[in-house]
């Protein structure tokens, strides 16, 4: 065995030249990477003892892709790039095959689409996930992807970023063969085959032949392009991919790599890319907690107790069995019960219907699921969920409840969405048991949990929790107390903006509009007609009747959505929103009734009362120590409440803006709108001052554990 760099090495065996990378965590393509697979590449063609080359990577994944944090770093010499490594491997006289397990993605995936062969482990996902970083696949991707599976499924792949299983890169040819017991020996033992056969290579460029199709009915483009226009609206990178596949239909191979490559570096350099690279590392970061190292204890949770069978308890349930896990869900009624039940039974039937599971997945999971109407149900649970109204003496009663009866080293949490964990975890004799489990609506479809640490919780629970929520798919991130944790503190601030706005300033068509149009999915009206506007509506005991728009909708039978009318019209069946002429006039006359002149606003300036308003709560809630770092609460914000990933994050955003900047908006609209909350809180105006960003605020107290 030869080391050709820190991370290569080559080895001969039986006439085959194996180049083995150990590049740890995920292998990813760093510069002496590069260099070591370009060194043994000559090396192995010009050695007459080698007929052929296998790429193989030691450890978790062959390569994931290139190492992002050397884009756009004057440090790393550019030569060889990525591309010089494939024109080697797709020129070399010699078969080269790659050897795939783990996880083959990004650049990673198009090295081994350089090569003339493929074999893989069945448990290997490979894609190209570029357009979650904002860019396209530039080193070859757009161009071969097409060549070996077509154009409309290679622009699904791309466009979506999603990898594909082992098996179905077998049936769509971009594996020759999945191996199932040794991988190296395998894949020696296909390129032997090969090299013996003495037959031309076999390489991606030189066929063209599932181009054709594209070629014969180039609208193909613009059809996908409206069929991914709602989903991918704001994001640049997908209409990159279909502009470079584009050019891999129309031009010559090399012109089209070319092309490619115009394109990459285009996108490279948006903000939309910069943006969509933090958030990778932020999700990543986000995991992270200080106090609780990696190697703490961690509880089993086998079984799964649920408290309320409603809309939230049912979602909640829905995880554990969609992974195995039984749940046993407990009302107070029958009825309830029944209810429930029926609700989530009628869930999984639909995805059935769908063919997003099988009929028999239903039944396992509905076999999973009991029901009870006692909490001694509970008493062999190893975790129980309550999801109870949102009322602080009832979940102090239902706590007292479970602390007599669950067994010791059962965790206690709460889904509650604002209470404190502390004063529910005060009631029971084990508040190192008790933790926050918030789970967003529909908490089977939504990825955010913010896992809510009580100050009595142990580590062990809270690192419990913490891997559970991975288990069950969720993005968890710790958030400490207070009213609203994150996610909703930060959203009250920008409803409260929304009301003041729309009291002094605009139609909830124009406030919801430049929230829409900022990227998130709707505005602040719509979402409340999706929610329902009696929510918490107080009825007649509504204090200021005569000033509360959503009082004066109520009582006029306009609650929303489910009622065909709320702040907007809804045509039966459909869910967009349509401005009313009424709810306008009713907003004019408790305007008046309010006393206020109304005056005009400039949809900039609204966009920044709400979204600085968002900004100067998330100072507030780093300061107080709420969320562990910045990125937490990108995180929450573009999980829990749909924040355009385009645009990073709010104090990635905030970061770009320039906190200097938004101190300056935020001294002028609190002095103008007489609005306290306006007024900077003292984090933004200490880090502005300092020339500091979010990003590098960090709390010292948590981090010198
Ligand atoms: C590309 O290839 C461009 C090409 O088209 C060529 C253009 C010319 N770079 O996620 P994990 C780190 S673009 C740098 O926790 P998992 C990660 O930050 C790239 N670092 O593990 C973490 O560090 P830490 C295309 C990376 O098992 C550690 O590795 N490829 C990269 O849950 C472990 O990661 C992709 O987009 C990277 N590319 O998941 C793949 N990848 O421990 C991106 C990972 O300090 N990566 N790290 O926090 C992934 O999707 C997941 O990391 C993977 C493993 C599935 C591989």
């Amino acid at each position: 065995m030869k080391e050709l760099s820190q991370s290569v090495s080559y080895d001969v065996q039986d006439g085959v030249a194996v180049l083995i990378t150990n590049n740890p965590p995920v292998n990813t393509m760093s510069y002496h990477v590069r260099q070591g697979l370009v060194d043994g590449l000559e090396e192995a063609d010009k050695d007459g003892d080698v007929r052929a080359i296998v790429l193989y990577c030691e450890g978790r994944t062959f390569f994931a892709g290139m190492d992002i944090t050397e884009f756009g770093n004057p440090d790393v010499p550019e030569a060889p790039g990525i591309t010089d490594v494939i024109k080697k491997l797709e020129g070399a006289s010699k078969p080269v095959i790659a050897a795939l397990h783990g996880t083959p993605l990004g650049g990673g995936f198009e090295t081994a689409l350089g090569c003339h062969h493929r074999v893989a482990v069945p448990s290997a996902k490979m894609g190209l996930p570029e357009v979650k970083l904002g860019i396209i696949p530039g080193a070859g991707g757009t161009v071969r992807l097409p060549r070996v599976v077509g154009v409309q499924a290679a622009l699904e792949m791309m466009t979506s970023g999603n990898p594909i299983s082992a098996e179905r890169a077998l049936s769509a040819g971009l594996v020759d063969e999945i191996v199932d017991g040794d991988l190296l020996s395998g894949a020696i033992a296909f390129v032997q085959k090969v090299a013996s056969a003495d037959e031309p290579l076999a390489r991606i460029r030189d066929s063209d032949e599932k181009l054709q199709a594209a070629r014969t009915n180039p609208e193909i483009f613009d059809v996908f392009r409206k069929s991914i226009a709602r989903k991918t609206r704001g994001f640049k990178a997908p209409e990159a991919i279909i502009q470079s596949v584009e050019g891999a239909v129309r031009l010559p191979f090399d012109e089209a790599l070319t092309n490619e490559r115009r394109i990459f570096v285009e996108c490279q350099k948006s903000p939309e890319a910069k943006a969509q690279q933090y958030f990778f590392f932020a999700e990543r970061q986000a995991k992270k907690i200080p106090d609780v190292p990696k190697d703490t204890p961690t509880r089993g949770i086998e079984k799964v107790g649920v408290i309320g069978a409603g809309t939230m308890g049912g979602g909640i349930s829905m995880n554990f069995l969609n992974r195995g896990i039984p749940v046993t869900i407990v009302e107070a009624t029958q009825e309830a019960l029944d209810r429930g039940i029926g609700i989530i039974e009628k869930n999984y039937a639909s995805t059935a219907k769908k063919g997003r599971i099988t009929e028999d997945d239903v039944k396992e999971r509905m076999s999973l699921l009991t029901g009870a109407l006692d909490y001694q149900a509970l008493s062999d649970v190893d975790l129980v969920i309550e999801a109870v109204f949102e009322d602080m003496d009832l979940k102090k009663t239902v706590f007292r409840a479970i602390d007599e009866i669950c067994k010791p080293g059962c965790v206690l949490a709460s889904n509650t969405s604002y209470l404190n964990i502390n004063e529910i975890a005060a009631v029971t004799s084990r508040p190192q048991d008790v933790i926050g489990l918030h789970f967003f609506s529909p908490a089977n479809i939504m990825r955010l949990l913010e896992v809510v640490r009580g100050d009595e919780t142990s580590n062990e629970v809270l690192a419990t929790c913490m891997k559970l929520g991975a288990h069950i798919g969720k993005v968890a991130v710790v958030v400490g107390v207070c009213r609203g944790f994150v996610g909703n503190r930060i959203l009250g601030a920008r409803m409260r903006q929304s009301d003041d706005l729309l009291l002094k300033n605009a139609m909830p068509q124009e406030i919801d509009a430049v929230v829409f149009d900022f990227g998130f999915p709707m505005g602040s009206f719509a979402m409340r007609d999706l929610a329902g506007l009696d929510i918490g509506w107080l009825g007649d005991e509504t204090p200021d009747k005569d000033i509360n728009v959503r009082h004066q909708l109520c009582t006029r039978g306009r609650r929303g959505q489910k009622t065909g009318g709320g702040f907007y019209d809804y045509e039966s069946g459909s869910r967009t929103p349509i401005p009313n002429a009424e709810v306008e006039q009713i907003i004019q006359e408790v305007s008046k009734n309010a006393g206020v002149t109304r005056t005009e606003i400039s949809a900039a300036d609204m966009l920044k009362r709400m979204i600085y308003a968002m900004v100067n709560e998330a100072a507030k809630i780093l300061d107080e120590g709420i969320a562990l770092r910045a990125a937490a609460i990108d995180v929450i914000w573009v999980y829990g409440y749909g924040w355009p990933t385009y645009r990073g994050g709010l104090t990635y955003y905030a970061d770009q803006i320039g906190l200097t900047n938004i101190v300056e908006d935020l001294d002028r609209f609190s002095t103008e709108y007489d609005d306290p909350e306006l007024e900077p809180a003292p984090l933004l105006r200490q880090l502005a001052r300092e020339g500091k960003s979010f990003q590098d605020f960090v709390r010292q107290d948590h981090f010198e554990a």
